[in-house]
């Protein structure tokens, strides 16, 4: 919506960096996405490269796999200039897969868990074609090629523990759509009953499994122990009204010992209201207070009984004029279209990907959270499935 995000991903991080800090951690890990494009701006990288140094002088490891949006070739350029300032990338899947079975050392230096790093597993990397082959085979082949990917890199990593004497604690990642499915099916019956997810029994015993993909942050499956901690601030209008978090995990040579969620702080609020003209009126003032002039609150609003009117635009700007919001988005309730703000007037299909174009159209629907969340992982894995790519 013409704004940048930049100001809020630099303070996610000094934040971040502040964490580790009081929390003493280890080793941080990001399941991807780094990046939301295969092409990110120059300030991206600066502030990627910025924080690696940062992380690095507060005696931290750092790990990053690939996500889906991210370029293999993007992430591996810097690879091996980052192992020296103790930072391991994992753009794709390995030529080897012990190139994916990292040795975790604690501050002290001392191998403290092996990790599984798997990122974003993309079909040509594990499988090859099978000529007559439906789209329900290729997918439940490349469901079993990741499950055997998993499998094998999980028994890497207990030989490892073996060979090292010593009882580790075992982490794997991944970037991917998971659903939660009772151990008891059999592998087969559970691909069968739902292609687009990978299930959670099919996740090796590892004792934690850090997962990135999925906005929200959740536990799959009712498990503890497989977790998405969700993207660090809400991407979307549809993501506010739950706190946005990281997870601070604590493991032993007896395995998973607790897991923290740490509040991100807000840095940018966001917020959307609904109501008449007289209702937003009063809404808008009382939203107001959490903006500043410095940092406006980004407001979206949905007009409902005055939506017949056709100057919407120009009167809620001048409610809005004496206080620190900024209209983002005015909608009209029930209206077949999203009322039209200036900044949408320019802008073209070419600048919007399929998935800005599902959640616009998402938008013009009342949905209860759990249905736009389902329709979310469904469009995803057929977009997945045509492209092997989130565009
Ligand atoms: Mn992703």
């Amino acid at each position: 919506m013409g704004k940048t995000r930049q100001a809020e991903h630099q303070a996610f991080l000094a934040w971040l960096i502040a964490q580790v800090v009081e929390y003493q951690v280890d080793a941080v890990i990001i399941a991807g996405d780094i990046f939301d494009t295969g092409t990110p701006p120059s300030y991206a990288r600066e502030m990627y490269n910025e924080f690696i140094g940062d992380l690095h002088d507060v005696g931290a490891k750092l790990v990053i796999l690939g996500g889906n949006h991210d370029s293999v070739a993007v992430l591996g350029e810097s690879k091996n200039i980052l192992s020296r300032l103790s930072t391991i990338v994992i753009p794709s899947v390995a030529e080897t897969i012990d190139q994916q079975l990292i040795v975790l050392e604690n501050r002290q230096g001392q191998p403290a868990a092996l990790l599984c790093g798997i990122p974003f597993i993309r079909a040509r990397d594990v499988m090859q074609s099978v000529a007559g082959q439906n789209a329900q085979e290729k997918q439940l082949t490349l469901q079993e090629a990741i499950l055997n990917h998993y499998q094998k890199l999980f028994q890497l990593a207990e030989a490892k523990r073996s060979e090292l004497g010593s009882p580790l604690p075992i982490i794997a990642t991944g970037h991917l759509t998971t659903v939660g499915a009772s151990a008891s099916e059999s592998v087969r019956e559970i691909y069968v009953g739902s292609l687009e997810a990978f299930p959670t029994a099919a996740f090796p015993p590892a004792d934690y499994i850090a997962l990135g993909h999925i906005h929200r942050p959740q536990k799959v499956g009712g498990l503890d122990h497989i977790r998405y901690c969700g993207s660090p601030i809400p991407l979307s209008f549809d993501e506010i009204g739950k706190p946005k978090e990281v997870l601070l995990v604590e493991l032993n040579e007896q395995g998973l010992k607790e897991i923290t969620p740490l509040l991100v702080p807000c840095f940018q609020p966001l917020v959307t209201i609904k109501g008449n003209l007289t209702e937003l009126e009063r809404q808008i003032a009382e939203v107001a207070k959490l903006g500043t002039p410095a940092t406006p609150v980004w407001l979206e609003v949905t007009v409902k009984g005055d939506d017949y009117l056709s100057d919407l635009q120009p009167r809620i700007e001048a409610i809005c004029e004496q206080f620190p919001v900024e209209v983002l988005r005015i909608r009209r309730d029930r209206s077949e279209s999203v009322a039209r703000l200036q900044a949408f007037d320019k802008e073209t299909l070419s600048e919007l990907t399929t998935l800005d174009v599902f959640e616009k159209r998402l938008a013009q629907e009342e949905l209860d959270p759990e249905t736009l969340e389902q329709l979310h992982v469904r469009y995803r894995s057929v977009i997945e499935r045509l492209h092997g790519d989130v565009q």
